[in-house]
């Protein structure tokens, strides 16, 4: 057998460069990790709420967010715990196209995100508008599991996959920062996995 021992150390070496620092490729799996035991949610009793400093505090049904502008993510997803997926598809609509339903109130610099099961999870508002935050129902053409927050979860994936809150419920918009779930636990209230911001003081 012949080898091209060069090449194939080069290879070994060389990093994916989608790879944000400290994480590695998962390949097909999907790890599941959430803290609450796993709703069970009917979409007929669903509801998502946008509320807090915006004009029109406004909830869609099930059938009232479908009928909104679709939209996709297509691309990577990155856990704190060192996973990353690559070439996910989302489907379902940005936030941007529900904030043109309700309006933003001047003062408002902070959201935070609400599941059905109590789970909470802050951002700043910059890291939910401009195409970069998602309500998804659908990953990969198949309607979302329940273990990975279906019917809907929240989808931020230029951040840490915690700020995905599975189940999602809402969305409250705030003057002030306030620490969601993991950051009161320790984790990073902003968790940007380029500048590996893992925990507090990171
Ligand atoms: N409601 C809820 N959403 C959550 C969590 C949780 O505990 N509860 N965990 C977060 C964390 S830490 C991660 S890594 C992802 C995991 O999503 P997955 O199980 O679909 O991979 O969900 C996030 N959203
Ligand atoms: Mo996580």
């Amino acid at each position: 057998m012949v080898t091209t021992r060069g090449f194939i150390g080069r290879q070994r070496s060389s990093r994916d460069p989608r790879l944000p620092p400290g994480q590695y490729d998962a390949g097909k799996d999907w790890p599941v990790l959430h803290a609450e035991a796993t709703p069970s949610i009917d979409t007929a009793n669903w509801t998502f709420t946008i509320d807090g400093l915006v004009d029109t505090p406004t909830s869609w049904t099930w059938d009232e967010i479908h009928a909104l502008e679709p939209d996709r993510y297509e691309g990577a997803i990155h856990c704190v715990t060192t996973w990353s997926k690559f070439g996910m598809t989302f489907d379902g609509v940005s936030i941007d196209t529900l904030l043109e339903i309700t309006g933003v109130r001047d003062e408002a610099a902070y959201v935070m995100a609400r599941s059905h099961t109590g789970y909470t999870t802050n951002l700043p508002i910059e890291d939910v508008v401009d195409g970069r935050a998602w309500v998804v129902w659908d990953v990969n053409g198949a309607p979302l599991d329940d273990i990975h927050g279906g019917p809907a979860r929240l989808l931020v994936p230029h951040l840490y996959f915690w700020k995905s809150a599975k189940w999602v419920s809402g969305l409250k918009f705030m003057a002030e920062d306030e620490q969601g779930f993991w950051e009161r636990n320790g984790y990073h209230d902003h968790g940007d996995p380029w500048l590996e911001q893992r925990y507090q003081g990171d």
